[in-house]
C-alpha cells in the first residue's frame, strides 16, 4: 500500500506526515467559499453575490501523499436575528475551536468585521492567523497597498496576503504556507474523502443556490431545501426534492407564472448536478409551507442546523 511513497516504515511515514484544520472565516461575501473551492477543486460550496449563502461549516478536504488539509468553510459573520442565523453563528464559533490555522478574510474596501467580539477573538488568537486580503484583482495599486497597512495595524499578529480567490492569484502560495504551518500528525478522514456531507446535501445546496439567483429580496432567505429521494442507477441518478417557505405567498411566487420560475430551478439544478455527479440527473421539484421554519428549534435540528 505504501509502495509509491518515499519512505517505507509506517513510523517514518507518521512522523513525516500533516494534518490539521484550517477554518475560514469573515464577513457575509467576501468570497470564503469562493476560496474553500478553489482549495479543493471542486465546487463544494455554493457560490452567490448575496451575502449569507452559506449557512453550514462545509468541510472541503485536500489530500496529498504526506498532508491532508481539512478546510472549513463557514457562513459569514452576522449579527443574528432569528434562530437559524443564530445556529449559523454556532457554526462561526466552532470553527474558532478546533483550528490549527485561522484564514480571516476580508475583502478590498471593508474596514471591519460585522461583530466586534468575533473580531477579537481573531486578534487574540494563539493559533496562526492568516489575512487573506481578497478581491484584489478590483482594486488599484494604490488602494491595495492603503488596505494592507489598514490590516496590519488592526491585526498585527497576522501574516497578510493579497489574493484573489475568484482569479487563483496567490492562492497556491497561501496553501504552501498553510502546509508549512500544519502540525505533524497521521490523517484524519480517509484519504480519497473530499468532504464531510453526504450527496443529498449538495443536491439541497445546489437548489438553494439557484433560489438565491432566481428570487429577489427575502425569498432566498426563507427558503430550505429537503431532498427525499436520491436513488442512484447505472447511468442516472433520481431526485425529488422539496423546496420549503415560511408562507402561502412565498410558494406561489416560487412556482411563479405556470410553473414557470420553479421550471428554471429546475433546470439550471439538473445542469450542476450532470456536472457534480458526472451523471444523468432526473430532479422532481415540490414546493411546501413550513411555517416559521427559521425560528423552530425541532425544524432547524432536522435541518441540520444542530445546537
Ligand atoms: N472580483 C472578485 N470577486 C470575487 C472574488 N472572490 C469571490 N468573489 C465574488 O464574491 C461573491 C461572494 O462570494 P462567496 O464565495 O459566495 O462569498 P462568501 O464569503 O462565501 O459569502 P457568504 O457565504 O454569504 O458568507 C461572489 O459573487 C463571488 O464570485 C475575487 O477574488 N474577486
Ligand atoms: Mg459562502
Amino acid at each position: 500500500m505504501f509502495a509509491h511513497l518515499k519512505y517505507t516504515s509506517k513510523s517514518t511515514l507518521y512522523m513525516s506526515h500533516k494534518a490539521g484544520f484550517v477554518n475560514i472565516i469573515g464577513n457575509p461575501n467576501v468570497g470564503k467559499s469562493t476560496l474553500m473551492n478553489a482549495f479543493v477543486g471542486e465546487k463544494l460550496s455554493i457560490i452567490t453575490s448575496k451575502a449569507q449563502t452559506t449557512r453550514h461549516r462545509i468541510l472541503g478536504i485536500v489530500n496529498g501523499e504526506d498532508f491532508q488539509v481539512i478546510l472549513s468553510d463557514t457562513p459569514g459573520i452576522i449579527k443574528p436575528a432569528y434562530e437559524l442565523q443564530s445556529s449559523m453563528m454556532d457554526f462561526v464559533k466552532s470553527a474558532f475551536e478546533d483550528a490549527d490555522v485561522l484564514i480571516y478574510m476580508v475583502e478590498i474596501g471593508e474596514k471591519s468585521l460585522k461583530d466586534e467580539a468575533f473580531f477579537k477573538k481573531i486578534i487574540n488568537s494563539k493559533i496562526p492567523v492568516l489575512l487573506l486580503l481578497n478581491k484584489i484583482d478590483k482594486s488599484s495599486q494604490e488602494q491595495l497597498e492603503e488596505q494592507m497597512e489598514l490590516w496590519r495595524e488592526k491585526v498585527p499578529t497576522a501574516e497578510i496576503y493579497p489574493v484573489s480567490a475568484l482569479e487563483n492569484f496567490n492562492v497556491t502560495q497561501v496553501f504552501s504556507r498553510i502546509i508549512e504551518l500544519l502540525p505533524m500528525s497521521p490523517a484524519f478522514y480517509p484519504k480519497d474523502q473530499l468532504t464531510d456531507k453526504p450527496e443529498r446535501f449538495f443536491v439541497n445546496e445546489t437548489i438553494r443556490e439557484k433560489i438565491l439567483v432566481n428570487y429577489k429580496k427575502e425569498i432566498p432567505y426563507a427558503v430550505e431545501v429537503e431532498t427525499e429521494e436520491f436513488f442512484e442507477e447505472e447511468n442516472i441518478i433520481r431526485i425529488r426534492s422539496v423546496i420549503m417557505v415560511e408562507r402561502e405567498t412565498q410558494k406561489g411566487i416560487i412556482i411563479g407564472h405556470k410553473g414557470n420560475a420553479l421550471k428554471t430551478v429546475g433546470i439550471q439544478a439538473r445542469k450542476d448536478l450532470e456536472k457534480f455527479f458526472g451523471k444523468q440527473i432526473h430532479i422532481e421539484l415540490y414546493v411546501k409551507v413550513n411555517k416559521n421554519w427559521r425560528s423552530n428549534a425541532k425544524q432547524l435540528k432536522r435541518f441540520g442546523y444542530n445546537k
